[in-house]
Protein backbone atom coordinates (compact mmCIF):
# COMPACT_ATOMS: atom_id res chain seq x y z
CA UNK A 1 0.00 0.00 0.00
CA UNK A 2 1.50 3.49 -0.71
CA UNK A 3 2.29 5.65 1.90
CA UNK A 4 -0.53 8.02 2.74
CA UNK A 5 0.62 12.03 2.08
CA UNK A 6 0.41 13.08 5.05
CA UNK A 7 3.21 11.42 7.16
CA UNK A 8 3.31 11.54 10.96
CA UNK A 9 5.79 14.53 11.13
CA UNK A 10 3.30 16.43 8.93
CA UNK A 11 0.04 15.55 11.18
CA UNK A 12 2.29 16.92 14.33
CA UNK A 13 3.09 19.52 12.59
CA UNK A 14 -0.40 20.32 11.77
CA UNK A 15 -1.87 19.89 15.71
CA UNK A 16 1.52 22.17 16.74
CA UNK A 17 0.42 25.00 14.43
CA UNK A 18 -2.72 24.66 13.17
CA UNK A 19 -1.74 23.91 9.04
CA UNK A 20 0.52 21.55 6.85
CA UNK A 21 1.22 21.78 2.99
CA UNK A 22 1.38 18.60 1.36
CA UNK A 23 3.16 19.43 -1.89
CA UNK A 24 2.54 18.59 -5.28
CA UNK A 25 -0.49 16.47 -3.84
CA UNK A 26 -2.75 17.05 -7.03
CA UNK A 27 -1.54 16.40 -10.69
CA UNK A 28 -2.36 19.47 -13.23
CA UNK A 29 -4.23 17.56 -15.51
CA UNK A 30 -6.65 17.46 -12.92
CA UNK A 31 -6.22 21.07 -12.01
CA UNK A 32 -6.25 22.30 -15.87
CA UNK A 33 -9.84 20.51 -15.60
CA UNK A 34 -11.36 22.47 -12.62
CA UNK A 35 -9.79 26.02 -14.47
CA UNK A 36 -11.37 24.84 -17.80
CA UNK A 37 -14.49 24.32 -15.92
CA UNK A 38 -14.73 27.58 -14.13
CA UNK A 39 -13.86 29.48 -17.44
CA UNK A 40 -16.57 27.29 -19.27
CA UNK A 41 -18.89 28.78 -15.58
CA UNK A 42 -17.85 32.99 -16.09
CA UNK A 43 -18.11 32.81 -19.90
CA UNK A 44 -21.75 31.21 -20.26
CA UNK A 45 -20.74 28.00 -22.06
CA UNK A 46 -21.83 26.35 -19.00
CA UNK A 47 -24.65 26.77 -17.15
CA UNK A 48 -24.26 27.06 -12.98
CA UNK A 49 -25.34 24.15 -11.30
CA UNK A 50 -28.36 24.45 -8.71
CA UNK A 51 -26.82 26.24 -5.44
CA UNK A 52 -24.06 27.52 -7.63
CA UNK A 53 -23.23 31.21 -6.29
CA UNK A 54 -21.26 33.23 -8.65
CA UNK A 55 -20.50 36.51 -6.47
CA UNK A 56 -19.05 39.08 -8.25
CA UNK A 57 -15.99 41.17 -6.37
CA UNK A 58 -17.01 44.17 -4.87
CA UNK A 59 -14.94 47.12 -7.14
CA UNK A 60 -16.65 45.75 -9.74
CA UNK A 61 -20.05 45.54 -8.85
CA UNK A 62 -19.23 49.23 -7.68
CA UNK A 63 -18.00 50.28 -10.79
CA UNK A 64 -14.65 51.01 -9.07
CA UNK A 65 -12.64 48.79 -12.03
CA UNK A 66 -14.20 47.82 -15.36
CA UNK A 67 -13.20 43.98 -15.49
CA UNK A 68 -11.74 43.65 -19.14
CA UNK A 69 -13.31 40.02 -18.82
CA UNK A 70 -16.33 38.12 -17.06
CA UNK A 71 -12.76 36.30 -14.88
CA UNK A 72 -11.66 39.48 -13.71
CA UNK A 73 -15.29 40.24 -12.27
CA UNK A 74 -15.57 37.29 -10.14
CA UNK A 75 -14.33 37.10 -6.56
CA UNK A 76 -15.64 33.35 -5.73
CA UNK A 77 -17.96 30.84 -6.57
CA UNK A 78 -19.62 29.26 -3.52
CA UNK A 79 -20.70 26.05 -3.60
CA UNK A 80 -20.22 24.05 -6.61
CA UNK A 81 -20.98 21.03 -5.18
CA UNK A 82 -23.76 20.00 -7.97
CA UNK A 83 -21.45 20.21 -10.34
CA UNK A 84 -19.61 16.92 -11.51
CA UNK A 85 -16.43 18.58 -12.73
CA UNK A 86 -15.51 20.97 -9.78
CA UNK A 87 -16.86 18.35 -6.91
CA UNK A 88 -14.77 15.98 -8.34
CA UNK A 89 -12.18 17.90 -5.85
CA UNK A 90 -14.45 17.10 -2.96
CA UNK A 91 -14.03 13.82 -3.65
CA UNK A 92 -10.64 13.22 -4.80
CA UNK A 93 -9.22 10.30 -3.38
CA UNK A 94 -5.62 12.18 -2.34
CA UNK A 95 -7.45 14.73 -0.98
CA UNK A 96 -10.11 12.19 0.98
CA UNK A 97 -6.85 10.14 2.02
CA UNK A 98 -5.36 12.79 3.74
CA UNK A 99 -8.27 14.28 5.08
CA UNK A 100 -8.54 11.09 7.05
CA UNK A 101 -5.59 11.74 8.44
CA UNK A 102 -7.06 14.83 10.55
CA UNK A 103 -10.46 13.91 10.89
CA UNK A 104 -11.12 9.83 10.85
CA UNK A 105 -11.92 7.23 8.60
CA UNK A 106 -15.13 8.40 8.18
CA UNK A 107 -15.98 11.66 6.28
CA UNK A 108 -18.53 14.09 5.35
CA UNK A 109 -17.80 17.12 3.21
CA UNK A 110 -20.03 20.34 4.31
CA UNK A 111 -18.69 23.22 2.07
CA UNK A 112 -16.96 23.79 -1.32
CA UNK A 113 -15.66 27.19 -3.11
CA UNK A 114 -13.66 28.59 -5.52
CA UNK A 115 -11.87 31.57 -4.77
CA UNK A 116 -10.41 33.91 -7.51
CA UNK A 117 -8.50 36.72 -6.86
CA UNK A 118 -8.22 39.17 -9.97
CA UNK A 119 -5.85 41.68 -11.13
CA UNK A 120 -7.07 45.39 -10.50
CA UNK A 121 -9.06 44.71 -7.59
CA UNK A 122 -8.33 44.85 -4.08
CA UNK A 123 -9.58 41.59 -2.97
CA UNK A 124 -7.78 41.05 0.25
CA UNK A 125 -9.25 38.48 2.95
CA UNK A 126 -8.74 39.66 6.46
CA UNK A 127 -7.55 37.52 9.15
CA UNK A 128 -10.73 35.28 9.76
CA UNK A 129 -11.34 31.81 11.41
CA UNK A 130 -13.68 29.20 9.17
CA UNK A 131 -15.31 28.18 12.24
CA UNK A 132 -17.61 31.17 11.77
CA UNK A 133 -19.15 29.57 9.23
CA UNK A 134 -19.97 26.54 10.61
CA UNK A 135 -22.25 24.97 12.84
CA UNK A 136 -20.75 21.79 13.84
CA UNK A 137 -18.94 20.90 16.33
CA UNK A 138 -16.03 19.65 17.76
CA UNK A 139 -13.76 22.56 16.11
CA UNK A 140 -10.82 19.45 15.97
CA UNK A 141 -13.13 17.44 14.07
CA UNK A 142 -13.47 19.85 11.27
CA UNK A 143 -10.52 20.99 8.57
CA UNK A 144 -9.59 22.26 5.55
CA UNK A 145 -8.04 21.69 2.17
CA UNK A 146 -7.04 24.45 0.08
CA UNK A 147 -5.18 23.78 -3.25
CA UNK A 148 -3.91 26.14 -5.37
CA UNK A 149 -4.49 25.88 -9.41
CA UNK A 150 -2.00 28.01 -10.08
CA UNK A 151 1.53 29.36 -8.84
CA UNK A 152 0.32 31.42 -5.55
CA UNK A 153 2.72 34.39 -4.13
CA UNK A 154 3.34 36.66 -1.58
CA UNK A 155 2.96 39.17 -4.82
CA UNK A 156 -0.33 37.77 -6.21
CA UNK A 157 -1.96 37.22 -2.88
CA UNK A 158 -1.55 34.13 -1.01
CA UNK A 159 -2.88 32.67 1.97
CA UNK A 160 -1.38 33.85 5.10
CA UNK A 161 -1.60 32.02 8.45
CA UNK A 162 -1.05 32.38 12.31
CA UNK A 163 0.61 29.46 13.56
CA UNK A 164 -0.56 27.78 16.76
CA UNK A 165 -3.54 30.37 16.99
CA UNK A 166 -5.63 27.51 16.18
CA UNK A 167 -4.96 27.14 20.21
CA UNK A 168 -7.35 29.75 20.86
CA UNK A 169 -11.49 30.52 20.66
CA UNK A 170 -13.77 31.85 18.08
CA UNK A 171 -13.20 35.11 18.41
CA UNK A 172 -15.63 37.65 17.25
CA UNK A 173 -15.85 39.10 13.97
CA UNK A 174 -16.53 41.92 12.39
CA UNK A 175 -16.22 43.82 8.55
CA UNK A 176 -12.79 45.63 8.70
CA UNK A 177 -12.06 49.46 7.27
CA UNK A 178 -11.42 48.73 4.22
CA UNK A 179 -12.61 50.78 1.52
CA UNK A 180 -13.61 47.95 -0.79
CA UNK A 181 -14.66 44.34 0.84
CA UNK A 182 -16.05 41.52 -0.49
CA UNK A 183 -19.37 40.34 0.96
CA UNK A 184 -19.09 38.17 4.02
CA UNK A 185 -14.94 38.63 3.94
CA UNK A 186 -15.55 39.38 8.02
CA UNK A 187 -12.34 39.76 9.90
CA UNK A 188 -11.19 38.55 13.83
CA UNK A 189 -11.54 41.81 16.03
CA UNK A 190 -8.26 42.85 17.75
CA UNK A 191 -6.04 40.90 15.72
CA UNK A 192 -3.34 43.51 15.45
CA UNK A 193 -0.65 42.23 18.09
CA UNK A 194 -0.65 38.93 15.77
CA UNK A 195 0.30 40.19 12.56
CA UNK A 196 3.87 40.09 12.85
CA UNK A 197 3.55 36.67 13.31
CA UNK A 198 1.71 35.40 10.17
CA UNK A 199 3.50 33.51 7.88
CA UNK A 200 2.81 33.44 4.22
CA UNK A 201 2.15 30.29 1.99
CA UNK A 202 3.80 30.24 -1.07
CA UNK A 203 2.57 27.26 -3.18
CA UNK A 204 3.18 25.34 -5.99
CA UNK A 205 0.08 24.49 -8.34
CA UNK A 206 -1.17 21.65 -7.11
CA UNK A 207 0.27 22.59 -3.41
CA UNK A 208 -2.65 21.80 -0.57
CA UNK A 209 -2.68 23.13 2.51
CA UNK A 210 -4.77 21.46 5.20
CA UNK A 211 -5.99 23.61 7.87
CA UNK A 212 -8.12 23.76 11.34
CA UNK A 213 -11.10 25.73 11.41
CA UNK A 214 -9.52 27.93 14.14
CA UNK A 215 -6.57 28.76 12.72
CA UNK A 216 -6.42 32.50 11.97
CA UNK A 217 -5.57 32.86 8.46
CA UNK A 218 -6.82 35.54 5.34
CA UNK A 219 -5.15 36.23 2.09
CA UNK A 220 -3.35 40.42 0.55
CA UNK A 221 -4.16 41.80 -2.29
CA UNK A 222 -3.32 40.44 -5.92
CA UNK A 223 -0.46 42.97 -7.07
CA UNK A 224 0.27 40.93 -10.28
CA UNK A 225 -1.64 41.44 -13.82
CA UNK A 226 -2.62 37.63 -13.41
CA UNK A 227 -5.64 35.54 -11.74
CA UNK A 228 -4.65 33.80 -8.33
CA UNK A 229 -6.96 31.14 -8.04
CA UNK A 230 -7.81 28.64 -5.54
CA UNK A 231 -9.74 25.82 -5.18
CA UNK A 232 -10.92 24.69 -0.99
CA UNK A 233 -13.92 21.95 0.66
CA UNK A 234 -14.35 21.48 4.08
CA UNK A 235 -14.64 18.55 5.77
CA UNK A 236 -15.48 16.67 9.24
CA UNK A 237 -16.00 13.65 11.01
CA UNK A 238 -19.05 12.08 11.78
CA UNK A 239 -19.32 11.94 15.54
CA UNK A 240 -19.72 16.06 15.29
CA UNK A 241 -22.87 17.56 17.05
CA UNK A 242 -24.61 20.56 14.98
CA UNK A 243 -24.04 22.82 17.62
CA UNK A 244 -26.88 26.00 16.13
CA UNK A 245 -29.26 26.48 13.62
CA UNK A 246 -31.20 29.29 12.86
CA UNK A 247 -33.58 27.39 10.28
CA UNK A 248 -34.83 31.47 8.97
CA UNK A 249 -31.28 32.67 8.00
CA UNK A 250 -29.29 29.46 7.35
CA UNK A 251 -30.05 26.97 4.75
CA UNK A 252 -28.65 23.44 5.38
CA UNK A 253 -26.19 23.06 2.97
CA UNK A 254 -25.88 19.19 1.02
CA UNK A 255 -23.49 17.92 3.58
CA UNK A 256 -22.50 14.54 2.15
CA UNK A 257 -20.63 11.55 3.63
CA UNK A 258 -17.28 11.08 1.35
CA UNK A 259 -15.62 8.61 2.78
CA UNK A 260 -16.26 5.14 4.89
CA UNK A 261 -18.44 2.60 5.37
CA UNK A 262 -21.23 5.57 5.12
CA UNK A 263 -20.17 6.92 1.83
CA UNK A 264 -23.03 8.35 -0.20
CA UNK A 265 -25.46 8.87 3.01
CA UNK A 266 -26.32 11.72 4.64
CA UNK A 267 -24.55 12.87 7.99
CA UNK A 268 -27.71 12.67 10.28
CA UNK A 269 -26.18 13.31 14.41
CA UNK A 270 -27.73 15.18 17.03
CA UNK A 271 -28.82 19.07 17.12
CA UNK A 272 -28.19 20.96 19.57
CA UNK A 273 -29.96 23.98 19.16
CA UNK A 274 -29.11 26.45 22.08
CA UNK A 275 -28.16 29.81 20.28
CA UNK A 276 -25.21 30.15 22.75
CA UNK A 277 -22.75 30.19 19.86
CA UNK A 278 -24.49 30.90 17.30
CA UNK A 279 -22.00 32.82 14.88
CA UNK A 280 -24.80 34.64 13.03
CA UNK A 281 -24.71 37.00 15.97
CA UNK A 282 -21.32 38.28 14.48
CA UNK A 283 -22.81 37.51 11.01
CA UNK A 284 -24.96 40.51 9.82
CA UNK A 285 -26.68 37.89 7.30
CA UNK A 286 -26.63 39.17 3.76
CA UNK A 287 -28.81 37.95 0.50
CA UNK A 288 -27.19 37.34 -2.69
CA UNK A 289 -28.32 40.54 -4.44
CA UNK A 290 -29.14 42.70 -1.25
CA UNK A 291 -25.27 44.26 -1.38
CA UNK A 292 -22.42 45.25 -3.58
CA UNK A 293 -21.75 41.40 -4.17
CA UNK A 294 -24.00 40.44 -6.24
CA UNK A 295 -24.78 36.61 -7.87
CA UNK A 296 -24.48 36.27 -11.41
CA UNK A 297 -25.25 33.00 -11.46
O1 LIG B 1 -8.26 32.06 -0.86
C1 LIG B 1 -8.26 33.08 -0.19
O2 LIG B 1 -7.80 34.12 -0.59
C2 LIG B 1 -8.85 33.07 1.20
C3 LIG B 1 -9.85 32.02 1.36
C4 LIG B 1 -10.43 31.98 2.72
O3 LIG B 1 -9.76 32.13 3.68
C5 LIG B 1 -11.83 31.77 2.89
O4 LIG B 1 -12.59 31.92 1.93
O5 LIG B 1 -12.23 31.48 4.04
Amino acid sequence: MSENPIRDEMLDHYWQHGYVVAPGLIEGDDLVRWLDRLADIVDGRVEPSKGMLIMRDVMVAKGAVAPGTPMEAVAKIQDYENDPVLDSYTTHTRILDCVERFVGHDVQTIHTMLINKPPNVDGRHPLHQDLLYFPFRPADRIVASWTALERVTKENGCLVVVPGSHRGDLLPHENPDFEYLNGGYFGARDVADVMEQRVHLEMEPGDTVFFHPILLHGSGRNRTQGFRRAISAHYTALDVEWAWATPETFQRRNYRIVRGDRAGERWEGPVRNTGKINPLQYIPFVKPGDDETGSEG
